[in-house]
């Protein structure tokens, strides 16, 4: 009984290091929250600061509140704010490439619930750099109502 529970138990740390392996070290992210929704609001939007040791590119998002989640810009032309979706955001090497409200966000459609301040989304960004590698980075966003 002992022995299958400390089996359990290694089994299960065994799975967390290979899950860690996944986090590509190459990259941090910092910043990260999720901006509160209201009752019968189906769009979201994320933010983050990105940070990759190499020259990188962000070229999806999954989220645990959606299965649609994009990556948007976010400029003033003629006087009115324009977002746009991007296909890839390009990420310069060593520099903290910032997601905030007014420019780079993350958008999220179709949210199955609303997003209460004081819980978290956890997000799986995946990054394909110059060279063809793919890295994965995954992280916890805590919902604010407010812009930290
Ligand atoms: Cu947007």
């Amino acid at each position: 009984m002992l022995n299958k529970t400390l089996y359990s138990v290694l089994a299960m740390a065994a799975v967390m290091l290979i899950g860690c392996s996944k986090q590509a070290p190459e990259i941090n992210i910092t910043d990260n929250w999720v901006r509160a929704t209201a009752e019968g609001q189906e769009v979201g939007a994320a933010y983050m600061t990105i940070t990759s040791v190499t020259d990188n590119s962000l070229i999806k998002v999954e989220s645990s509140v959606t299965d649609s989640v994009e990556i948007h810009s976010m400029s003033m032309e003629n006087g009115v704010m324009k977002m746009r979706m991007l296909d890839q955001l390009a990420l310069k090497a060593n520099t903290p490439n910032k997601l905030t409200p007014g420019g780079f966000h993350l958008m999220l459609f179709d949210l199955r619930k609303p997003l209460k301040a004081g819980e978290s989304v956890s997000f799986t960004l995946h990054f394909k750099n110059q060279a063809g590698k793919d890295s994965l980075a995954t992280v916890s966003s805590p919902i604010l109502a407010e812009q930290p």
